[in-house]
């Protein structure tokens, strides 16, 4: 049987914006390096009926979702200064399907029924599909994800001496589909879809409404993944304990996300802090012209076209 390998060096390949080449796997554009994992996840992941996943395309607030959903699942764990979102990154504390689960479904903790996946609907292994867990899926407008991942990677590869493009050819390139996890449009569109056939299964969650009101959003995510607020809990303000805890402003000001490394030892390193940038609706005015922007909005009209979902 063709190993992993070989069969990723068949895929299409084009050379990405962010250094390595990136690969079409089951319609989506990816590193070897997460292709790899999600193949074995396909293969050897198991799914519990009480599963948590939270899935995302790169830079739709993530990070944020993650936090808000561990510090939900486990407030009656941990008090208010105990909570490991306090001394850990949220990625360290929400295993990712395609890196931490890839080997074994086992490797986690018992405790904790959350994971993650960038994951495109289509690739998801089929016993998160076909189980009774939930999908809590994030989405963003797309010229704001657009900055923030040019911003990522260009720090990423200024971290490693090496000379980021310039934002109209990561542009370009993301106007083609060629991102991490991209055609973006693709990846929002399968979940979109799926959440409409199941809405008892997936929660479909836009960026800009969460910022708008994370109080009546964290209560949403609460009750849908099983977890609801008790009329105490309410009365007492505890909704409200977790959107302080998980603002911007808290998260990116603690010191683990200040100075700490997420993946340290592995190929894929990244510093904390590299989560934390603006968490802003609309930065991208800064940074994208009117010309930019009218063709962005133009590519998302025509593909969310007759699908309900406005971006
Ligand atoms: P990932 O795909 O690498 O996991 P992800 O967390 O999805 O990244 O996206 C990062 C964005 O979320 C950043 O947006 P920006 O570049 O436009 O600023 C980051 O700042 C933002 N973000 C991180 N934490 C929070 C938070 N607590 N609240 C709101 N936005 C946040």
């Amino acid at each position: 049987m063709a190993s992993f390998k070989e069969i990723i060096s068949t895929l299409p390949r084009r050379k990405s914006w962010y250094g390595d080449d990136t690969f079409l796997y089951q319609g989506f554009w990816c590193d070897t390096f997460f292709i790899e994992g999600l193949m074995r996840a396909q293969q050897n992941f198991r799914s519990q009926p009480s599963d948590i996943v939270i899935c995302s395309a790169m830079k739709t607030g993530t990070t944020w979702l993650k936090s808000l959903t561990f510090a939900i699942v486990t407030r009656s764990t941990f008090d208010d200064s105990t909570n490991p979102l306090f001394n850990n990154l949220s990625h360290d504390c929400v295993p990712l399907l395609e890196v931490d689960l890839a080997q074994s479904s086992t490797n986690r903790d018992p405790k904790n029924p959350l994971l993650a996946t960038h994951a495109p609907y289509c690739s998801l292994p089929r016993s998160i599909i076909d189980s009774s867990c939930k999908i809590v899926y994030i989405c963003r407008d797309p010229k704001d994800s657009l900055v923030s991942l040019y911003h990522f990677f260009a720090r990423y590869l200024a971290s490693k001496d090496m000379k980021p493009p310039a934002l109209e050819e990561a542009f370009e390139l993301f106007c083609q589909g060629v991102s991490s996890y991209g055609p973006y449009w693709d990846h929002v569109l399968g979940f979109w879809k799926a959440s409409l056939d199941r809405p008892d299964k997936i929660l479909f969650l836009k960026y800009e409404e969460m910022i708008e009101d994370t109080v009546l959003y964290v209560k949403k995510i609460a009750d849908f993944i099983g977890y609801p607020f008790s009329f105490e809990e309410l009365e007492k303000g505890s909704v409200e304990k977790i959107v302080n805890m998980c603002s911007f402003e808290n998260l990116s000001n603690l010191e683990v996300n200040k100075s700490g490394k997420h993946r340290e030892g592995t190929p894929v390193v990244i510093e904390n802090k590299m989560y934390f940038r603006k968490g802003k609706v609309g930065d991208w005015e800064n940074y994208l012209t009117p010309e930019m922007a009218v063709r962005l909005d133009s590519i998302t009209l025509q593909k969310l076209n007759g699908s309900g979902l406005t971006l």
